[in-house]
Order: C-alpha cells, then structure tokens, then sequence
C-alpha cells in the first residue's frame, strides 16, 4: 500500500502583523529555560491598580508565550520570582535587605514614569525586582523586561533603568468622525464612533498595549480639522468611553477642536477669543469633559490654517487665541496643543516663513499650559526638509515637534521608508540657538542645540515637553498597511520616549521583535531600510526639491501643476525651474528665509558652496550648469538621483529576496510585493519627474540614464480616483 502524503496543515496564528512587536514567539530551548527557572511566580504586593493589573497580565502572556510557563501569584518564598511592586509597596524583605538604600535613591531619580529592572537576593534567593514610583512604571517596567529577555538578556540578570525625556509622547490621529482618516492609508479609523461608547472593541486594548509598550502616553482621538459635533455630549461619551480603556495603559486622551465651536454647537454670534461669553463657554465646556473624563488631556488645535477658523479672523493673535482654551483647561490641569501649521493665500512672500513670521514675536506670551505644536520642517513633512526655524527661536515658549508617521509624501502605506532615519536625522540637527532666554545667542562656531536638545529642555514653570506623531493606524490587521510601516510608529515611539536613541539601534530590535529574526539577519534588515529612507527622496524630491506632488491625495508625481487656485499649492511654486535652472533661491537675494535661522546657520546655507547638497535647492535657485561638489554639473547630478532612487529600490528587492529563508513566508511575501509596486512607483516618479524637468532644461540626458517610458503628456493625463486618504 502506497503511503498517504498529507496536504501540509499551516500552522496558525498565520503571520498577519496584527501582534506587532509584541509576537512572545517560543525562545530557543536553552533560553526559554532559563526563563522558566526566572519566572516561575509573580510576587505583585500593594494595591491592585489596573496599571499594574495590564502589566500582570502582559508579563503572563509574555511568559507563556516566549518558554510556555503560566506564572503563578507568589508571595516570594519559592524560587524563581518575579517582584513587580511600586517603591511605597515594597515588601518588607525588600525595604529591609541592604540593597533598598540605594534602589530607593535611584528610583528617586526617575520620575513618575520611569522604572527599575535589577536581579537581587532576597532570603537567599535570587529575585528580579520590577520596580516604579507608580504603577504605569510597571508596565514601562515589564515591557522593557520582555523585550530584553526577547533580545538575547540572561533573563534573570537584566539590569535596566530608565525614564523618558520627554514629558508628553503623543499620537495625533487624524481620524474623522465618520471614520475616514485624513491621509491615513491603513483602512479605516480604529475608532468606531459609530458603535461607541456601549460598545467597545476589544482592538482599543490592543491599541493601547502597543502605545504602552513604546512609552506613548497621550493620543489626541480626532482630526485637526475638526468637526464642532466632537464637543457635543454623545461625542464626549465615545471619547470618555476610549478614555476609560486606554487608560490602565497611561494614555490620557485629548481633542481636536474646531476654535469656532461656539458659534457652531451653541449659536453664539463670535468665537472672538477676547470676548467673555466665549470664555465663559469653553471654561462651562472644560468643566463638562472633566466630570466626563478627570484625567482628560486637553485640547489639540488648528488654527488659521488651510481654511480652518482662528483668533486671526478677528484680529486677534494665536497667544490671544491659545491662551482662552488654556484658561478653561487650567482649573482641570489641561494642556492646550497650539499648532503652528499655518499658512495663507495673503502672504506674498514665501510659505516658508509663515509660521515664524506669525509665532516668534508672541514669544513668552503663550500661557504656561500652551504648547506650541511645530511640524519637523517649514513647509509640510516633506521627504527631506531643513529644520523649523521656529526651533530654538522661541526660547520663553514650550514647543513640541510634530512628525507625520503616517506617510502622506512618501509613497502611502506601499512605499518602505525608515521613518526613524529622517527623524534621527532632524534631532541631532544643530540649531545654532543657546536655548537660553537671556543670551539667546551662541558665540561663533557654537553648533548650538540640537532639536532633541531643545525638546528636552521646559522653558515654563510646569514643564511642559512634547513631541507628536501623526498616527499611521486604522483597521487594516496590520494597523498600518504594511509591515514595514510598523517600525514608523516603533521609531516614533521610541525616540519620543529618547530622542537622543539611536534609529539604527531601534530599527534592530523592531526587526527582531517583529520578525523573530537574529541579531545577524536584523542587520541586514535595518540596512534595507536605511537604504529606504533616501531612495524615496531620490526618486521624489532630491537635492532639496520638495512638494512634486500632484494635487488632493498627493499620490504620485506633479511637478508641472500651475493652475492651482493658491500660488503656493503649485509644485512649480516651489522648484521655480526654467530655462536657466532651479530651485528657491530663499537667501538675501530671494525671500530670505533663511534670516529667520540662528546667524551660523543662515551664513551657513547662504551660500551653496557650505550647503549641504541634499537641500541646495531648498535653499538656492542654481543653473543648470553648476558644478556640483563631485564635478557633475546640476542636471546631472538631478537626473542621476532620480536613477538611483530607482535603483535603490531594485536594491531593496534583491536584499529582501535573500531574507526569504528568514522571515515567515506569509509577511515575506507580503512585503515583497510592497517592494515590487514600489519599484513600478519609484520609476514612475523619476519618468515623470525627468520628462518634466528635461522639457524645461532642454539638456540631453546623462549618459547611460534611459529616456523615460513615456512622453511627458502621458503622464500629466494620469488620474487617480478613490485614493486613500483624502476622505473627511
Ligand atoms: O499637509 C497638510 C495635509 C492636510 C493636513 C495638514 C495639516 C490635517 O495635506 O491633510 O490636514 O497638512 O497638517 O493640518
């Protein structure tokens, strides 16, 4: 008789991304082991807080997952504990063993979200201690714990301390209230406005355990453009329904809110910020969310920007404006987010010097629980741009730094583009501010502070700091729409907890967690997606070009678009090529943004020669001709970076290929068919994008570089209906 072959059963759970960084797959056998002999019990004296509630149960899922051992509750007299406790909680075996003295002093040290991970003996037998001020630095406390154990840490002898720099790590969702996200492109929003508050998904659990597992500790719900309606009372219920589950995982929400709301939800006849019946309706309102939601955050705003209402349309200014929602946040401990995203038709000059024109000389005016919110760069989370002049520049005012994590510029969810790269990239740019109110000056050849110096530091009594990411989650299983976009909202996470980390290291660990991979195979994972992070910007906007892309959804290629209603939505607003050459020439001789930077700074990239090449056309309108550092001349040089965009992304196939064997062929393949519609994308781009700029420069192609696929024509017809992104 023939022996049967059986189909192969695949084994479940398939690998859909949906467990993120948090998979708790089996360790190898000598690992795990080592963790059973560790983790045999869990000794959790004090009063039972839901923080430290979540954190139990995610160390027994952790446990479970990564040796197979379900922890039991101990109260330490057996071998093998695991002591999660907050320091008043203490055990007295613990307060009185002579190593207290010293763990209680650097305890002290790490503030109310930090935590203390070290291996001690207790009644002669060996204990790990997992330890905080309060119970959410428990659950910072386990999740550090589980992803060393994961890394390769002897899981009884991990050591660790730590607290975050930064007081608020923030998600902006930009989710609508029916549920289309404002350039998200990972589904719909998780948020189902719809079915709350009576029904609550158990998503928002997971949700928050991923935030948590980052340090990420204040989401604000809804899309700055907001809608009146999330102020009226069956809005505030969903919110205070998502509130309630977010926050054993130390997330405290906050709204987006629509500055005209009192005309709109309460008919009254101005929203004029100095006007009392208005202060009086958002002081009432301030009251009514905090009976809803006591630990409420505050409010997120924008103001005078794109069309949304402000304190500008009646002659107020945005301190004037900030400070009434500031004041009706302050009886309750709120904190208004006071974005500084602003931009109008009426300024003839240069979008780029808007928000500084408009924010600096309110400096020292804003309220202390005013935050003013500056996007990464001048003009709108471009693949690469210089630094916000505002770093820096206003030394009496709390700033927070907006991100997008969500990629609106940089190829949708399809494209791989390491985020923590370009974030890395701008922290440890060098401002050429003191940071110093009184001597805002650094003497010449001072670099200054870097942005993540600046971000660190809390000009105000209260001491506010801040950084916000625009979240790149909805309903799609994987939360963001694909795998790699995964590690955005990790790098996110992560530099926002320490934004002086490295992204590389960051990357690492991502890849390990998520993938299951070796240190070896991470490597070559976190090299793939720093080759990522620059070819999309050579095959989208190199050498400093920015904002190429078509109108609405912002997909694709635009470099030709002129005819748009505002003379600063138009692509050829901002690379001003002709026949002589390209480029915003923002010096002395052009707009002079560049006198809205520290003087080293400024000097520095007045001229093209100290420019870094990178952003010569951010910064430069330059010839055609000019000879670039390397000898190439700008159009070669141009058209040589579109090329290799491309050819990264080939690159970024052909690395991917070899990880087959590596990485579960679910999310392998998955991925490289990201990869593959990346290419077809990234050649488009660079077609598109040569057609265009050779019809301009009239110079032949560099030699070896292909003719694009398409005459010019072809691709100014193409349109894109339905894409994701732009509902609202
Ligand atoms: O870049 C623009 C986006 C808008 C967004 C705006 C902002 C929420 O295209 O979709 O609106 O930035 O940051 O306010």
């Amino acid at each position: 008789m023939p022996t049967d072959t059986f189909v192969p059963i695949p084994a479940l759970p398939l690998e859909d991304g949906y467990e993120l960084w948090l998979r708790y797959r089996p360790l190898a056998s000598a690992a795990a082991q080592a963790l059973r002999d560790a983790a045999r019990q869990v000794w959790a004296p004090g009063p039972a807080h839901a923080s430290q509630q979540v954190a139990l149960a995610e160390l027994a899922r952790g446990v479970h997952g990564l040796c197979g051992a379900r922890l039991t509750m101990g109260d330490g007299s057996g071998p093998g504990t695991l002591l999660l406790a907050c320091g008043a909680d203490w055990p007295a075996a613990l307060r009185q063993s002579p190593q207290a003295a010293a763990l209680r002093a650097q305890l002290a040290t790490l503030g109310d979200e930090g935590y203390l991970i070290a291996p001690l003996q207790l009644q002669g037998r060996p204990v790990t201690l997992l330890t905080a001020q309060r119970p959410i630095g428990l659950l910072y406390a386990v999740h550090a714990w589980l992803k060393a154990v994961q890394l390769g840490g002897a899981s009884a002898d991990v050591t660790l301390a730590s607290s975050p720099a930064v007081r608020l790590r923030m998600l902006n969702h930009w989710d609508n209230l029916d549920r289309t996200v404002e350039r998200g492109y990972a589904g719909q929003s998780i948020w189902d406005w719809w079915k709350l508050p009576h029904i609550v998904h158990a998503r928002y659990d997971d949700y928050g355990r991923a935030c948590a597992s980052l340090g990420i500790n204040a989401v604000s719900l809804n899309n700055v453009n907001a809608k009146a309606e999330v102020l009226s009372a069956p809005w505030l219920a969903k919110a205070a329904a998502l509130a309630d589950v977010l926050r054993p995982y130390g997330i405290r929400v906050w709204l987006s809110v629509r500055f005209s709301t009192p005309i709109e939800l309460d008919g009254l006849p101005t929203a004029d910020p100095l006007n009392p019946q208005v202060q009086v309706w958002w002081a009432r309102k301030a009251d009514e969310i905090y009976a809803l939601i006591p630990d409420f955050g505050g409010f997120l705003v924008k103001a005078n920007s794109e069309g949304q209402p402000g304190p500008r349309d009646y002659d107020r200014n945005h301190a004037e404006g900030a400070n009434v929602f500031a004041q009706a946040l302050a009886p309750h401990g709120g904190v208004v987010f006071w974005r500084a995203f602003v931009y109008s038709e009426k300024n003839p000059r240069d979008r780029h010097t808007q928000a500084y024109s408009d924010f600096q000389p309110l400096d020292g005016q804003f309220a202390d629980n005013v935050i003013v919110q500056v996007k990464n760069g001048a003009i709108d989370f471009q693949p690469r741009e210089p630094f916000h002049p505002l770093f820096g520049a206003m030394p009496r005012t709390s700033m927070a730094l907006e991100l997008m994590v969500t990629k609106e510029y940089m190829g949708f969810s399809t494209h791989m583009a390491h985020l923590g790269l370009q974030y890395e990239e701008l922290l440890r740019t060098p401002t050429g501010h003191s940071g110093q109110p009184d001597q805002p000056g650094v003497p010449s050849g001072d670099p200054g502070l870097t942005v993540a110096q600046l971000l660190v530091r809390a000009p105000r009594p209260g001491g506010l700091t801040a950084i916000a990411g625009v979240a790149n989650v909805g309903v799609d299983r994987n939360w963001c729409g694909s795998h790699f976009d995964q590690a955005n909202w990790y790098a996110f996470g992560r530099l926002a907890w320490d934004p002086q980390a490295s992204s590389d290291t960051i990357a690492a660990e991502w890849a390990r967690l998520t993938f299951g991979v070796d240190a070896a195979d991470a490597a070559r994972i976190v090299a793939l997606m720093r080759t990522s992070r620059e070819a999309v910007v050579n095959y989208m906007a190199p050498l400093g070009l920015h904002h190429q892309m078509a109108t609405g959804h912002h997909h694709g290629p635009g470099p030709w678009i002129s005819d748009l209603a505002r003379p600063e939505w138009n692509p050829v607003y901002y690379h001003r090529a002709d026949a002589q050459g390209i480029g915003f020439d923002r010096t002395a001789s052009g707009s002079n943004a560049l006198a809205q930077y520290a003087d080293g700074v400024a000097a520095r990239w007045s001229d093209p020669a100290s420019t870094p090449p990178e952003l010569l056309l951010w910064f430069h309108h330059m010839p055609w001709d000019h000879t670039m550092r390397d000898g190439r001349t700008l159009w070669e040089a141009l058209v040589d970076h579109y090329d290799l965009g491309v050819a990264q992304v080939a690159e970024l196939i052909a690395g991917w290929q070899d990880l087959a064997g590596a990485i579960d062929a679910h999310r392998h393949a998955d991925v490289a068919a990201h990869l593959a519609q990346q290419l077809r994308e990234a050649l488009w781009w660079r077609d598109a994008c040569v057609a265009y700029f050779q019809s301009i420069s009239g110079l032949p192609l560099p030699a070896g570089s292909p003719a694009p696929a398409h005459d010019l024509a072809h691709y100014q017809g193409l349109r894109f209906l339905h894409a994701p992104g732009c509902g609202g």
